[in-house]
């Protein structure tokens, strides 16, 4: 079965208690993990943890962040307060009754916004279909499509943990699964620090003994309605039919009758339009000749215009990025006449970037893509002038 490592990002298939390149032990198991694609990435007590990293004093004592006083909430409990009871939204003089030795801070908003910000550009060097759902959660597709790397979404999930961690100084939890609803069950299944993987395959069974509360949509109110029909479980749900769950919850019915299945149909959506569309390989050693640095930007070029074709977008500057095996990045664009999103045009005018920087130098990475992105309906009209020189006897 395919074996990560999280502290070494190895992944191999194997089986053992402990990693044979590094012997840690978190490892993470599962038949899907090299193909599974969707991710939800959330902060463990993240606004607790990023007053722990500023204030290391803190750091083995329980904390809650909330404005003190007689009438306020707690907004995050540190994982410490929270073996004492202390929750999010519990008043404060409840939380400080059930753990009184807690450290109060209040909250930081403008810094948890920057924090969050860092942590989006770190997911950003990965894909750029990013579904932030607040500061501290994001969904993110690794699909083959939309993963800037070419490797398993898992490994890429692996290293931006521990990039978050050493980068920014908290950690978080990383659900990967097919879909946006498993994925954020699968986050919480572990924390802190998690990193649980839910397939397919599994599904229906792992959710069958859920509260129906775990389902994205079920607040408090429909949870009440559930619980006063007899319903509590999800496994429960599962014997409904699509049809009776309609009759009694109406749309929301429809959405409830694939969720309990383990199905889930929403894409993950970015906030932000793209500013480009690229796709990068490490080489597995060193490469420094020219023909080996041109073989490798072929199937880049086809997979970044296979991924404009479905966005819908086209570009007017073509950019080449190599890493020097010394980690120095290099940069070189070339801005086209009109726009494209073609393969063939991509390819050349990258070629002939290329071939300006082969030098001898040993390159560890080659990207390619578009930006200065527009509509795509413009794109890759025949040149009038060509096709009529073409025509030419
Ligand atoms: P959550 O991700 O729900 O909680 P968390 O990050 O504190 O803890 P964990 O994910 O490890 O369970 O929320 C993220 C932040 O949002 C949280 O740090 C504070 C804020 N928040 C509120 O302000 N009020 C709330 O009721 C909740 C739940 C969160
Ligand atoms: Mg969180």
């Amino acid at each position: 079965m395919p074996q990560l490592c999280r502290d070494c990002l190895s992944l191999e298939v194997q089986s053992g208690a402990a990693c044979r390149h590094c012997g840690s032990a978190r490892l993470v198991w599962h038949d899907d993990l090299a193909t599974l694609a969707i991710a939800h990435v959330d902060c463990d007590s993240f606004y607790a943890s990023v007053e722990k990293r500023d204030n290391p004093a803190l750091r083995d004592k329980p904390l809650i962040v909330g404005h003190p006083g007689g009438r306020g909430v707690v907004t995050t409990a540190c994982y410490i307060a929270r073996r004492f009871g202390a929750r999010s939204a519990m008043p404060m003089f409840k939380a400080l009754e059930l753990c009184p030795q807690a450290v109060v801070i209040p909250p930081d908003m403008e810094k948890y916004r920057r924090v969050s910000s860092q942590i989006r550009a770190i997911f950003n060097s990965t894909t750029e279909v990013i579904e932030p759902v607040s500061l501290d959660e994001a969904y993110l597709d690794l699909s083959p499509a939309e993963h800037l790397f070419d490797r398993a979404p898992a490994l890429s999930l692996a290293e931006i943990a521990l990039r978050i961690e050493r980068e920014v100084g908290i950690t978080v939890s990383i659900g990967l699964a097919a879909n946006k609803f498993l994925a954020k069950l699968a986050s919480d299944m572990n924390k802190p620090r998690g990193f649980s993987v839910i397939g397919p395959r599994e599904a229906k069974t792992l959710l069958a003994p859920m509260s129906v509360r775990c389902i994205h949509g079920v607040g408090e109110v429909l949870a009440r309605r559930m619980a006063g029909a007899g319903i509590e479980t999800i496994g429960q749900l599962q014997k409904m039919s699509e049809m009776e769950m309609v009759a009694r919850w109406g749309s929301f019915g429809r959405r409830l009758a694939l969720y309990v299945r383990g199905e889930d149909d929403r894409k993950v959506t970015p906030d932000r339009p793209r500013k480009s569309v690229s796709g990068e390989t490490t080489f597995p050693r060193n490469l420094s000749r020219r023909e080996d640095l041109e073989q490798a930007l072929w199937p880049l070029c086809r997979k970044v215009a296979e991924r404009m074709e479905r966005g819908g977008v086209a570009g007017m500057s073509v950019v080449l990025k190599l890493k020097t095996g010394d980690f120095a990045t290099i940069t070189r664009s070339h801005r086209l006449t009109a726009p494209s999103r073609s393969a063939e045009v991509m390819f050349r005018h990258a070629r002939a970037l290329l071939r300006r920087e082969v030098d001898g130098r040993a390159f560890r990475l080659i990207g390619i893509g578009f930006t200065d992105l527009c509509d795509g309906k413009s794109a890759d009209q025949p040149d009038l002038f060509q096709f009529a020189a073409e025509r030419k006897p």
